[in-house]
């Protein structure tokens, strides 16, 4: 068995949330937050026998494609910015590839319900 630790974006987790549950996946959510950008994400906490880990990848990928979507004002990343680059930014970027979600499969001991 394994737990997939899936940090997704926020618009996507209503999507991904359908399809988990309609493919009988089950899943816990969690509002979680960017450490860089500080905004708001959903994590997933997925448990899954391993022989359906490549499915359940597959419905990830589809569901939260990566998008080039944090353009323009990026002044309140200012700070995070900064500290990655040890105090050596001198001009902020003007666009972030942020991901649909950030995955990490992670091997199960055991799982109980009681
Ligand atoms: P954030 O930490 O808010 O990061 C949002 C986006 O900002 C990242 O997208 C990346 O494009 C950029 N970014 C992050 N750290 C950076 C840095 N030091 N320098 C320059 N740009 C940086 P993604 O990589 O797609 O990550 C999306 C979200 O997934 C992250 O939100 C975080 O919540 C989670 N995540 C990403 N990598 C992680 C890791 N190694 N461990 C735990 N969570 C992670």
């Amino acid at each position: 068995m394994k737990l997939i630790v899936a940090v997704v974006r926020d618009e996507y987790a209503t999507a991904l949330t359908d399809q988990l549950t309609r493919r009988n996946f089950g899943a816990t959510k969690l509002a979680s937050t960017g450490g860089f950008l500080k905004a708001g994400n959903t994590t997933f906490l997925i448990g899954v026998p391993a022989g359906q880990l490549e499915e359940l990848i597959g419905i990830i990928r589809a569901t939260c494609p990566a998008k080039k979507s944090i353009g323009g004002d990026l002044t309140f990343a200012e700070g995070s910015l900064k500290s990655a680059a040890a105090n050596n930014v001198s001009a902020l970027p003007s666009s972030l590839d942020v991901g649909g979600a950030t995955v990490f499969v992670l091997p199960v001991e055991k799982m109980i319900k009681v």
